[in-house]
């Protein structure tokens, strides 16, 4: 690898780099390009054209982009776009200012959250909740659970009208539990969340383009028996992986596909017709080297049309309550289509003039380019599966994901070579056609080993081409040692001139798959919770205040009936207007905090000293909890978001009367 031979000869990359940014005049120097040749040498083997070396290599300035756009936001200024991140094995999304990188805040998804009670609140366990499968169900219940603790948040992306973010929605999967969400953008908070029956290891997730969305497209990663479909837990020869597209208004499961092969990513269309995933393992291997084995691997293509229309004519079966198509390879499906393609490919991604799908090799150095407007002729049986791909570039080792400027340019990770290629697409598919033209612009080296990678605006039609992300899975030595755990890396390129320029690392915890750059104009958040247009988070407390003769807003009471209590109250700084309440030991306790600020920022919150207990309570927001009061004695209650002078004094007692 080209880091170990870097430090052979007495030099990390990272010194490399720095001494290179140091002699500003050398930077295009011989001896540079000798060692970017070398740390180049093993990409070129996989590269017809040999441009690897050739290429510019990086300029490693820290801090800004000479010429380029300023990275730089100072104190009071704002950013000009968000980007939604994803929080991998963490669980949560992540809200980033670009270009700052500044993190803004953490929206808790799949997992539970120690500030805001997420997984804790009876609020967001509805969330959490309300469509789980029986199964799901059962399990919790056996396991004494009262959610699943955890997921893997993948593939954020936000919903869209006409080809373009339209504000309303993030959608985003879970891998570890087959699970896919919805963010509310009006107040960023996860407002569904949809438990995927049938399917295993939900990954690749997009959103329809064009009308609008529409559906949003999760893969099921692995293959596993499928019932009606003979699938048997003793032979992966009968086992299938699920393709589900779910209604993203009403988070409900509009229909399954029975397909072959690992799904691993996918995309949509920009036209409305057509849906992709990526596909690894056509072998049905179950070890990695039965599950590689094969050169070419595909992509499947859904018809949405014919999908709809088998729906209306009763062609499927019911899999546990979702209506389920064959489209299987050898049930010649009128939906599918099966692309074959290099190797083990993995990133899905939709070129935003509306007329690619590129699909990144990963064991193969290539990345195939499929155009959208001959679809319609393969499905007609018109040309051969292979027929739609109109250009395949060598562009280095391990490409894994592609993402746009709008200018006609691609940029694609290479995992093993470490670095980001940028390419032309229509010099690609001249030279597919035999042009000799190379259509590597330039590479440059990122630090170390990228998976994902997102520009500004680049998955709409309005890809501006300001900035692009690098998602990089080893930091190494680019932050101070942080012990054996070590944060990924996100780099920041600014690709607004001719060449990419890489101006800023950040650091992120585990562990970002995915990375959504929406312009700061298209996201619009409340500023505080609105108590009519938000009445549905809070509408089960509502329903109990109601049948107990309380008003959220003015509560101040105690309500007891049987073994249960019901505390009501309000939170308007610095106090809580019930200071005491008493309880027996045993009893179920539910606390309604309702809070009646209306200033922006002013979060209160509620948190029971040694019952586990603690929620965010925001401006117009309406929290609650219920809790059983095992333990006895005197427990004090205070507001843990720091909102008054008095923010100390911000409390309250429950007696716990022992049995
Ligand atoms: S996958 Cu992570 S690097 Cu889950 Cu989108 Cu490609
Ligand atoms: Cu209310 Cu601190």
């Amino acid at each position: 690898m080209s880091d170990e031979k870097l430090e052979q000869n007495g030099l990390s990359r990272r010194s490399f780099l720095g001494t290179a940014a140091a002699s500003s005049a050398g930077i295009a120097g011989a001896g540079l390009l000798g060692l970017a040749g070398c740390s180049n040498a093993e990409s070129d083997k996989g590269t017809a054209s040999g441009a690897g070396s050739a290429a510019p290599a990086a300029k490693a300035d820290a801090h800004s982009s000479e010429g380029g756009q300023s990275i730089h936001v100072g104190p009071g200024e704002l950013d000009q776009y968000y980007g939604f991140l994803s929080g991998g094995q963490s669980g949560e999304m992540r809200l980033i200012g670009l270009p700052s990188m500044r993190e803004l805040m953490r929206i808790p998804v799949f997992n539970m959250d120690s500030a805001t009670g997420w997984g804790r609140t009876n609020e967001s366990l509805r969330i959490l909740n309300e469509k789980n499968t029986p199964e799901t169900n059962a399990f919790l219940k056996a396991s004494g659970l009262r959610c699943l603790p955890n997921g893997d948040l993948h593939h954020p992306h936000l919903s869209f009208t006409d080809q373009t973010y339209d504000g309303r929605y993030a959608y985003a999967n879970d891998k570890a539990n087959n699970r896919v969400c919805r963010v509310d953008l009006g107040i960023m908070k996860t407002d569904k969340i949809v438990e995927i029956p049938n399917a295993s290891g939900i990954h690749g997730l997009r959103p329809q383009r064009y009308p609008k969305t529409g559906y949003v497209f999760a893969n099921g990663e692995h293959i596993v028996p499928v019932d009606g479909f003979g699938g048997k837990v003793d032979d992966p020869k009968t086992w299938y992986s699920v393709y589900t597209a779910i209604d993203g208004e009403t988070m409900d499961i509009a229909w399954q596909v029975l397909v072959d092969g690992n799904l691993d990513n996918g995309d949509a269309d920009y036209q409305g017709k057509y849906s992709f995933s990526t596909c690894y393992n056509s072998e049905r291997g179950l070890t990695v080297q039965a599950a590689s084995a094969n050169e070419q691997d595909w992509v499947v293509v859904f018809d949405l049309a014919a999908i709809e229309a088998g729906i209306k004519n009763g062609d499927f079966k019911e899999v546990n309550g979702v209506k389920m198509l064959d489209g299987r390879a050898e049930a010649n499906s009128k939906y599918t289509r099966y692309i074959p393609v290099p190797n083990s490919p993995h990133g899905c991604n939709a070129s935003p003039d509306g007329k690619y799908i590129m699909l990144n090799g990963k064991l193969s150095p290539t990345v195939t380019v499929l155009d959208v407007s001959k679809l319609d002729d393969l499905f007609a049986g018109k040309i051969q599966p292979r027929d739609v791909v109109v250009a395949e570039p060598q562009l280095g080792l391990g490409p894994l994901h592609t993402a746009f400027d709008g200018r006609g340019n691609a940029y694609t990770t290479l995992f093993i070579d470490s670095q980001m290629a940028k390419w032309n697409i229509e010099d690609a598919i001249k030279a597919y056609a035999g042009e000799k033209i190379d259509p590597i612009k330039q590479k440059i080296d990122v630090h170390y080993q990228p998976g994902h990678n997102h520009t500004t605006m680049g998955e709409t039609k309005e890809a501006d081409g300001k900035w692009l992300v690098s998602l990089n899975k080893f930091s190494k030595d680019r932050f101070l040692n942080a012990g054996p755990l070590k944060p990924e890396c996100d780099q920041l390129i600014d690709i607004s001139g001719d060449e990419m320029k890489l101006v800023h690392d950040n650091p992120t915890f585990a562990e970002p798959h995915d990375f959504c750059l929406v312009a700061a104009s298209k996201v619009n958040p409340g500023k505080t919770w609105d108590r009519t247009k938000h009445a549905w988070w809070w509408k089960d407390a509502a329903d109990m205040a109601a049948k107990d003769g309380v008003e959220l807003e003015k509560a101040a009471k105690v309500v007891r009936e049987g073994n249960k209590v019901r505390v009501y109250m309000t939170a308007v700084a610095p106090a809580f207007s019930v200071p005491q309440f008493e309880v027996n030991q045993g009893d179920e306790v539910t606390v309604v905090v309702t809070n009646v600020e209306t200033i922006e920022d002013l979060t209160h919150g509620f948190t029971l000293e040694g019952y586990g207990i603690a929620m965010e309570v925001g401006p117009q927001q309406t929290s609650s909890i219920t809790f059983t009061a095992h333990r006895p004695g005197v427990h004090w209650y205070y507001c843990q978001w720091f909102c008054h002078a008095l923010h100390m004094e911000m409390s309250g007692q429950m007696i716990v009367k022992p049995k």
